[in-house]
């Protein structure tokens, strides 16, 4: 049997063949365009998700036997809001994660309602990705089209909804909407009414790993899939991720350095932290975790390298650091080129270098943008250990997970050893994963995950190393604040 995971992401969609011993037998990925019509604005076309599925499946199925596929599922980019008519059609693109147009409404939620009355219905306050606050800006700003709106979804589902028919989404990406009750696994009423909403316009809620349907006649004839393929809810990328990861239980902690960059530690109970600083989702073994969220992680890499060093050469430019100079760089980075979610929730962030002299080399540059990140993953994990959460370890996946020296400056900025995910598509794989304990393969999520995931080697802390970056974080962390208010002017 085979089953096939999607992860609809936000340059590209990765879909991934794995086989019952979650061998991974084939990964093909198809890029897509993102829209920026105007300065913070981010926005695809659903239908580039769907043509890159289409179009991806068949060189996926290349050599298999496609009647022993059974089972798929989708994850992909959280947030984003998609929005059909009455008849099934995308209303507008979809607006992404990454897009900050809804500050102002991000401010109404928090100040004039309340951090404490949002956190009270949702677990979390409002933050400019997620997708009540664009909401609130369509019904402001495009009114036709948030009248015309019959039922949203998510990226993923959108996907999902064009394999099957079905109205659908699952509790982890239904967390990052702020319109669901996480505690309760509910949509939040008090939420959609803000929001000029009601249930009948939400897609139906599912676990990740039940049973949406399957494949619509005239869809699986044209994959060249069997019409029996069961699709299941699937999750958000990030709780996805963490199924692929292996990361799976309580106290299981995965690390995703991607485009944007996350730390998820799973719960088995309910938990918000104190000041609601972390994201508390669902995740996609029918518990919860508490997330912190770093809106540019590898991209702050790409940003440096493409936009400012204007090389591709990667291994070259690490190369002139060494493991023995880590932590000892003079040059801070503060990594926040598209505003910062946790733990500041600040939008109008943005980046900067401190702390450069007359001797400072690109080299060092380079260096404090991987240490910059690393620092404000800590953050997060700081928050975490203030709840009492174990962040004693992790799994780590996501493209910037190929750089050896990024592992070490993450490992000893952490302090803690990162077990390396055989595939760096763990999202997808995840995906494929909850697919096939749909199917009836395994009996959990867990189960499934410690049958199937196997970890390729593990990055130790240097004792040493960790010391000097606890000193370097403690100036680190004062670079923001002493910065905020001259963001404020800027932006
Ligand atoms: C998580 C988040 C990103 C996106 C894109 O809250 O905004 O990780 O899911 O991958």
């Amino acid at each position: 049997m085979y089953f096939i995971g999607i992860d609809v992401g936000t340059s590209a969609t990765k879909l991934l063949l794995m086989d019952e011993g979650g061998g991974v037998r084939s990964v093909v990925s198809r890029r897509y365009p993102t829209a920026m019509p105007q300065p913070g604005w981010s926005e695809q076309d659903p239908d580039d998700w769907w043509d890159a599925v289409c179009d991806g499946i068949p060189e996926l199925l290349e050599g298999i036997d496609a009647s022993q596929v059974a089972g798929m599922g989708c994850c992909g980019q959280m947030h984003g809001l998609v929005t059909l008519d009455g008849r099934d059609r995308v209303i507008r693109p979809a607006i992404l994660w990454n897009d900050s147009r809804s500050r102002y409404q991000v401010g109404c939620l928090n100040r004039d309602i309340g951090r404490e009355a949002i956190a009270r219905y949702t677990g979390n306050v409002a933050y400019v990705g997620f997708t009540a606050p664009k909401l609130l800006w369509l019904r402001e700003e495009e009114p036709e089209h948030f009248s015309a709106i019959r039922k949203i979804m998510l990226p993923k589902d959108y996907v999902t909804f064009r394999l099957t028919g079905e109205y659908v989404t699952d509790y982890s990406d239904a967390s990052g909407t702020l319109l669901l009750d996480v505690r309760n696994r509910c949509w939040s009423k008090h939420m959609l009414g803000l929001c000029g909403l009601w249930r009948a316009k939400m897609p139906r809620l599912c676990e990740s790993w039940e049973e949406v349907g399957t494949l619509l006649p005239q869809v699986a004839d044209r994959l060249g899939l069997p019409r029996t393929v069961r699709v299941c809810a699937g999750a958000g990328d990030n709780a996805s991720a963490a199924v692929g990861a292996g990361a799976v239980g309580e106290g299981s902690c995965n690390i995703v350095l991607g485009t944007a960059g996350t730390i998820l530690m799973n719960m088995a109970s309910y938990h918000e932290d104190k000041d609601n600083k972390l994201h508390c989702f669902c995740n996609a073994e029918g518990g919860w975790n508490l997330m912190g969220c770093i809106l540019t992680a590898a991209g702050c890499n790409e940003w440096w390298m493409g936009n400012v060093l204007q090389t591709e050469d990667y291994t070259a430019e690490q190369g002139a650091i060494s493991l023995e100079g880590l932590g000892q760089n003079d040059v801070f980075f503060l990594p926040y080129l598209m505003g910062e979610r946790t733990p500041h929730n600040d939008p109008r962030a943005r980046g900067a270098f401190v702390g450069m002299c007359a001797t400072s080399t690109r080299a060092d540059l380079t260096q404090a943008v991987l240490e910059g990140v690393a620092f404000a993953l800590r953050d997060c994990a700081c928050i975490a250990r203030e709840e009492e959460l174990d962040v004693s370890s992790s799994t780590i996946c996501g493209g910037g997970a190929r750089s050896r020296l990024w592992l070490s400056i993450i490992s000893d900025v952490l302090g803690i050893p990162l077990r390396i995910t055989q595939t760096e598509q763990a999202p997808a794989l995840g995906a494929a994963m909850l697919a096939s304990v749909c199917c009836g393969a395994y009996g959990d999520v867990a189960g499934c995950a410690r049958a199937l995931v196997h970890t390729k080697g593990t990055v130790e802390p240097d004792r040493k190393v960790v010391s000097l970056y606890n000193g370097r974080y403690d100036t680190w962390r004062r670079i923001y604040p002493a910065l905020r208010g001259v963001f404020q002017e800027i932006m």
